[in-house]
């Protein structure tokens, strides 16, 4: 049986990367083969210079970074298809959906940024790490990196909504992460068995 392909987002400083972090740990624990995939990947030739960019060291055209962006999950997806179908279960920590959400909310139009990505694996479930702007700023505000403030995130947050359908679990990220992470493995150990690897992304989700 093919594994589940579990995608967590939410706005910076909600937890994500820890909460991700965890639960693989815990799956592993309980003898499920489970994996951390994050995007974008710095690793590869576009996670660097997406990285540059997020750094300030570079400076891209909006399009251009998205794109990029875009292409970073792009050459991840046969990689990730035969781990699914090899039994791993992928947790991903960020995906398309960040990627409208963030490029969205500086300006540019929404129906343009989901075109790069319609194609890309479907996510079995997308939990959304829910934290309120305050919150996140009490937990020692935002990073250096671009996009790391108030405005820019309280859009992309306006963005996600306009991402959500009833598929997606709300996780409350304000609970202690001990919640957190009981709220998340709840949702993966109550998924139903995956069916086939399913590519085309936008199609079945919204
Ligand atoms: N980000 C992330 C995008 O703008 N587009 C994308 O497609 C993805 C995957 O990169 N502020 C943004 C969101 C984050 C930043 O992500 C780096 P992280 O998870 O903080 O490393
Ligand atoms: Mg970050």
């Amino acid at each position: 049986m093919r594994g589940h392909l579990i995608v967590v987002e939410g706005c910076d400083r909600s937890g994500k990367t820890t909460q991700c972090e965890r639960l693989v740990q815990s799956l592993q624990e309980h003898g499920k083969d489970a994996e951390l995939v994050k995007f974008p990947d710095r690793t590869t030739q576009t996670g660097k210079m997406i990285d540059s960019y997020l750094k300030q060291t570079s400076h891209l055209d909006d399009h251009a970074i998205h794109l990029l962006f875009s292409a970073n999950r792009w050459e991840a997806m046969d990689a990730l298809k035969e781990k699914l179908s090899q039994g791993k279960t992928l947790i991903v920590d960020r995906y398309a959906f960040s990627g409208v959400a963030f490029s969205a909310a500086k300006g540019l139009d929404f129906e343009w940024c989901r075109g790069p990505d319609v194609g890309l694996l479907v996510p079995d479930v997308v939990m959304f790490l829910d934290l309120t702007m305050d919150e996140a700023e009490k937990r020692g505000g935002f990073g250096e990196e671009r996009y790391e403030k108030r405005e820019l995130q309280m859009q992309v947050r306006k963005e996600f909504d306009k991402l959500m359908d009833d598929t997606w679990k709300m996780v409350d990220a304000s609970q202690t992460k001990d919640q957190v992470h009981t709220a998340m493995l709840t949702i993966v150990n109550e998924l139903p068995a995956p069916g086939p690897v399913r590519s085309g992304l936008w199609k079945e989700t919204q």
